[in-house]
C-alpha cells in the first residue's frame, strides 16, 4: 500500500517535471487573465476572429493566459473601444478604423477605391501599410493584428439599377465608405454596424453599403430583397490592447501574441471571403433575394465618379504632412503582390 502510493507520487512528479519542461509557456493555469471588448454581435466575423485568436493564445500558453471575451458592445462600444483601451477598461479592444475616421487617416487609405479584390488581400496589405509607416494613431496601443472585410455592395429595400435609383437614397455607412455613396448621389448616413439594424427596422435607412456577410449574420436580407454588386471598398478593423498590459506580459507570451499577428490577419481574411460567399447563397436560397450585375457601361459611370477621391485624400493627408502620394502608390503596391 504504501509502496504503491509512494510509486504514484514519483509518476506524478516526473509528469509534472516533464510537462515543466516541454511546456513552452509555463506559468499556472489561467494566471494571467485578460479582457477582450468588441462591439458587435457574437455570430458576427469581428467576433469569430476574436473567438478564434482567444483559443489559439490560451492554447499556446498552455492556459497560462485566460481570456474573457465581452461580444455586443458589453464591455466598450464602438466609438469607445480606442479609448477605452488606452484608459485600461479593457485590456484589448476590437476597433473599425471607419468609425473615427479623423483618427486613422494614414490606415483608412487602405478604405480608397483603389482596388482591394477581398478581405484576404485588404487584411495583409492593411497590416504592412501600418508596419511601413507606424502612424502615430496607435503610438499608445500594442497592435495585435489588423483586417479588413471584404468589399463593400450596396444592400438596399428597393432596386438599384442605375445612378438614377440610388441619387438621393438614404443609404448607411461609415467613413471612406460615406464619401463614395455621397460621390454616387446618394444621401449617405453614417453609423456603426450595430446601430444599422434599427435604422432598418424603422426605416431611417433604405439600406446599407458594407460587405456581404451581414447579409446573413445581421439577417439583414430579411430587410433587404436587393444587392447591387459594385465590390468598391473596405473597411479597415484593428486589435489594440493596452500598453501597460502588454509590458507586464512575460516575455514568451508576448512572442505567442507576436507571432498571431500576421497570422490572425490571415486567417479573419480566408474566414471573411468563405463567409460571404455563404451568405449570398444563403440570402438567395432563403430570403429570395436579387443580386443585380451593373452592365460594363453603367460600372464605368460609376466609377469615373469615385476619381476624385484619391486626389482629395492624397490633397488631405498632405495637409497633415502625411507621405501622401507614396502611401497610397504602396496600397496599389502591396495589392498586386499579394493578388496573386
Ligand atoms: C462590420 C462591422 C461589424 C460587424 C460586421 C461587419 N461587417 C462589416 C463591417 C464593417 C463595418 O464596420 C461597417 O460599418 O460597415
Amino acid at each position: 500500500m504504501k509502496r504503491k502510493s509512494g510509486m504514484i507520487l514519483a509518476g506524478i512528479l516526473i509528469a509534472a517535471f516533464t510537462l515543466t519542461i516541454f511546456m513552452p509557456v509555463s506559468a499556472t493555469a489561467g494566471a494571467i487573465k485578460l479582457t477582450y471588448a468588441n462591439f458587435p454581435p457574437a455570430p458576427t466575423f469581428p467576433c469569430v476572429q476574436m473567438e478564434r485568436w482567444k483559443t489559439e493564445v490560451e492554447k499556446r500558453t498552455n492556459g497560462a493566459v485566460a481570456i474573457q471575451t465581452f461580444p455586443g458592445g458589453t464591455l466598450l462600444g464602438a466609438k469607445a473601444m480606442m479609448d477605452g483601451v488606452i484608459a485600461g477598461q479593457a485590456d484589448i479592444g476590437n476597433l473599425c478604423m471607419a468609425y473615427q475616421p479623423g483618427r486613422f487617416v494614414l490606415t483608412n487609405a487602405t478604405s480608397l477605391p483603389l482596388g482591394i479584390p477581398n478581405s484576404r488581400v485588404g487584411s495583409l496589405v492593411l497590416l504592412d501599410v501600418y508596419k511601413k509607416y507606424n502612424p502615430k494613431a496607435f503610438a499608445k496601443v500594442k497592435v495585435l493584428t489588423m483586417f479588413t472585410t471584404a468589399p463593400t455592395n450596396i444592400m438596399s429595400k428597393v432596386p438599384v439599377r442605375t445612378l438614377k435609383d440610388i441619387n438621393g437614397l438614404d443609404l448607411r455607412a461609415s467613413g471612406g465608405a460615406l464619401k463614395i455613396l455621397g460621390a454616387w448621389g446618394a444621401n449617405p448616413v453614417g453609423m456603426p454596424m450595430p446601430a444599422t439594424v434599427e435604422a432598418l427596422q424603422k426605416g431611417v435607412v433604405k439600406g446599407l453599403f458594407s460587405s456581404l456577410e451581414v447579409m446573413k449574420d445581421f439577417k439583414f436580407a430579411e430587410m433587404c430583397g436587393y444587392v447591387t454588386m459594385t465590390n468598391t471598398v473596405i473597411y479597415p478593423f484593428a486589435v489594440v490592447m493596452n500598453i501597460d498590459k502588454w509590458k507586464a506580459l512575460p516575455k514568451n507570451v508576448q512572442k505567442v501574441m507576436d507571432d498571431l499577428i500576421v497570422e490572425q490577419a490571415k486567417w479573419t481574411g480566408n474566414y471573411m471571403d468563405n463567409h460571404v460567399k455563404e451568405s449570398i447563397n444563403w440570402s438567395k436560397k432563403t430570403h429570395n433575394v436579387e443580386f443585380i450585375n451593373l452592365s460594363k457601361k453603367e460600372k464605368a459611370k460609376w466609377d469615373k465618379k469615385l476619381q476624385f477621391l484619391n486626389d482629395k485624400w492624397i490633397a488631405d493627408a498632405k495637409e497633415k504632412e502625411l507621405p501622401a502620394k507614396k502611401i497610397v502608390k504602396d496600397i496599389k503596391k502591396l495589392i498586386s503582390k499579394y493578388d496573386k
